[in-house]
């Protein structure tokens, strides 16, 4: 490890690289001992038979025979200790409008929920699809949900009627639980018109929901369309019981499904990725408690969207096994101004952020003034997810927002995988960092890189992550279709024949002399230019080296020289106008810091990437425009002004 490379921890950490790599060693030679020993820091109703049943790969089953139910261990073991009267929750609602919730009153509220989903007749395994916004109901319903046993299947409330229709209809849900409507942008958004259209659209599928449960956001008194016999008002519900009920957690196995999560797959229709009760538990429990270190007094603010996997396990499950503080916020992050992020953390003296590249590169876009201008002191972990950060906009997170002092977490995992898989583990040993490397897998993970032919890649050799052996975290399955999860995740590299199974994530990587793992984007976005492999990641990075940039989309055209050539869709900081001089400069930029092969044949500039809700970009996109091939499934698409902008940009290039 060098100088150049910056290591923001110097020599003195890497002690910590030996430590960690005993541990692992350690847990991955005894993969079933460890994960016994981890799991009982949990409480069961009754201990399993087996930790990991491998006699069907890859359908792994974890802690077989043991039951259990997740929200005795988020909220009813508080309630004799300290925690029951912390903070759980602060909530803040997008016009400013606030909420806190403690513990105790969590676990009441979760006991009322879930006695006014039984009284509608929600049986264990029943499927609720769960339609709401960033409001405190929303992770109330589904730990009442999962307290009574119910499968709960969360719908981001960005989504249309007919991504609502589509997943109501895959996962057969009786119930579909809602809210009025919320703040987004300064507008009232009317939640319930879209569930209603959604609700008719799955009928229309043959699927009949049955009952929708309407939640009030607090304050908004939206007027809304009710149908007789089929919608109720929560509040009216709750109101019939007692406000001290409580309901006993149904008995969970280990291996039934405590969600779905519906997520996109690169064509047709959504995965709806299954999570298990007993291990998803055990394995969320201990991946926080590695990557985040928490601690007593810590305020945790996991800013994303409860719709998403990053939702479900860092605002609901994982920290509430903590016992940690939360802040949960319901609108945009830079509304009404670039600040509210960083007025919300001084406000709320939150100790970890946790958050994504596209936020980060929009903070720094807007200037640095606006970071600024808070009282940051109180953080001491700044987290990332969700896409490759690129070095430049790492080491921004680092100075501007972190002071340079600060560990930068950034995790590397998938919905399928629970919680995060690769990541800095200051839980552990905090190893040094290198900017733009999620550093080392977890204990228990058994990550690598692997080549085309399923060797494991030599450093420096670009090749994809695989990971070969099973973690409690793992999905279950897709709902419904089991072959779909064999050719999806086991297909590329495993060997049945000889009782080999590799996960494949589908995920570029590379492993470096000192075994860091980069992530270097999703293996369907990748660039062959004159017989070089260069990933779409790479490309963006160089181009963000140049300080005009925003942010930037690579995808690879056909060329009839070199098989493919670079185009590059580009964003520009506050105080930069396009011009033909830039787009020279940019080019520069990427011959300099990463290789004239890799020189984009055009930059185009626009004022919006085309990404999904949860702000990952979406270069198929791009790629479909530019080649004039058909724009496929738009359903995640958040804005599709993108989309024209550059088309109209393309046109005129052409
Ligand atoms: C948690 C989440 C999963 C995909 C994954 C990868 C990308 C996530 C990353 C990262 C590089 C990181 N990804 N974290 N790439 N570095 N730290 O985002 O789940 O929405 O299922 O997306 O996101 O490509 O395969 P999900």
């Amino acid at each position: 490890m060098t100088e150049e490379q910056g290591l923001p921890f110097g020599e003195k950490y890497i002690p910590a690289i030996k430590q960690l790599m005993e541990i692992r060693r350690e847990s991955l030679d005894n993969l079933e001992k460890f994960w016994d020993e981890k799991a009982r820091a949990l409480i069961w109703f009754k201990y399993w038979d087996k930790v990991l049943d491998d006699s069907n790969p890859p359908f792994y089953r974890w802690f077989v025979g043991g039951v259990t139910n997740i929200t005795v261990n988020a909220l009813d073991r508080w309630m004799n200790t300290e925690v029951k009267s912390k903070v759980a929750y602060y909530w803040e609602g997008e016009p400013g409008d606030t909420r806190v919730i403690s513990y105790y009153e969590l676990w009441r509220e979760v006991n009322r929920f879930a006695q006014v989903l039984k009284n509608l007749g929600v049986k264990p395994d029943d499927r609720v699809v769960i339609y709401m916004p960033m409001i405190p109901e929303l992770p109330i319903a589904m730990l009442a949900a999962a307290r009574i046993g119910a499968i709960h299947s969360v719908v981001f409330s960005g989504f249309s009627p007919k991504a609502l229709a589509d997943r109501i209809v895959d996962a057969k849900a009786k119930v579909l639980i809602t809210a009025d409507g919320y703040y987004r942008r300064g507008k009232v958004i009317n939640l319930k018109k879209n569930a209603d259209e959604g609700v008719k659209l799955a009928e229309e599928q043959g699927v009949k929901v049955e009952k929708v449960l309407v939640v009030k956001r607090s304050g908004l008194n939206l007027d809304v369309n009710m149908v007789e016999g089929r919608d109720y008002w929560y509040d009216e519900l709750a109101k019939e019981v007692p406000h001290n009920v409580y309901v006993p957690p149904e008995p969970r196995k280990s291996d039934d499904v405590l969600f779905i999560l519906y997520s996109s797959g690169t064509t047709g229709k959504p995965k709806g990725i299954m999570h298990s009760v007993g291990g998803y538990m055990v394995w969320v429990y201990w991946s926080f408690k590695w990557t985040w270190d928490p601690r007593p007094d810590d305020v945790m603010w996991t800013a994303a969207d409860i719709g998403w996997i990053t939702g479900h396990t860092y605002i609901v499950y994982a920290p509430l096994m903590h016992g940690m503080t939360n802040v949960m916020y319901e609108g945009a992050p830079d509304y009404p101004q670039p600040d509210r992020v960083w007025e919300i953390i001084e406000k709320y003296r939150v100790t970890i952020l946790y958050t994504s590249p596209t936020a980060i590169r929009l903070f720094r876009k807007y200037g640095d003034e606006w970071v600024k201008k808070h009282d940051l002191s109180s953080l001491r972990l700044l987290g990332t997810v969700g896409e490759p950060i690129n070095p430049d906009v790492w080491k921004w997170y680092y100075e501007v927002v972190g002071g340079g002092k600060l560990p930068i977490v950034d995790t590397w995992w998938q919905t399928e995988t629970g919680a995060a898989m690769i990541a800095p583990a200051p839980g552990i040993a905090l190893v040094p960092l290198k900017p733009g490397s999620a550093t080392y897998p977890l204990p228990g993970v058994d990550a690598d890189v692997f080549n085309d032919k399923g060797e494991p890649a030599k450093p420096g050799e670009k090749g994809y992550l695989v990971i070969k052996k099973p973690w409690p975290g793992m999905l279950m399955g897709l709902w419904g279709d089991p072959q779909r999860y064999i050719r999806t995740y086991w297909q590329r590299f495993s060997q049945p024949d000889k009782g080999i199974w590799i996960y494949y994530p589908a995920d570029y990587a590379v492993k470096d002399e000192d075994g860091y793992i980069w992530m270097l984007g999703r293996a369907d976005e990748v660039l062959n230019v004159a017989g070089h492999r260069l990933g779409t990641t790479e490309i963006e990075d160089a181009i963000l080296t140049h300080p005009a940039v925003a942010e930037a989309a690579v995808v690879g055209i056909p060329d009839p020289i070199k098989g493919e050539v670079p185009l590059a869709v580009v964003v520009l900081r506050e105080g930069y106008k396009p011009s033909k001089e830039l787009e020279e400069e940019i080019k520069q930029s990427v011959r300099k810091a990463l290789s004239p092969i890799a020189v984009p044949s055009r930059v185009l500039f626009v004022n919006k990437l085309p990404k999904t809700r949860s702000g990952k970009i979406m270069r198929r996109l791009v790629k479909a425009v530019a080649t004039g091939a058909p724009l496929g499934d738009v359903s995640t698409l958040e804005d599709e002004a993108s989309v024209e902008e550059i088309k109209k940009a393309w046109e005129e290039f052409k």
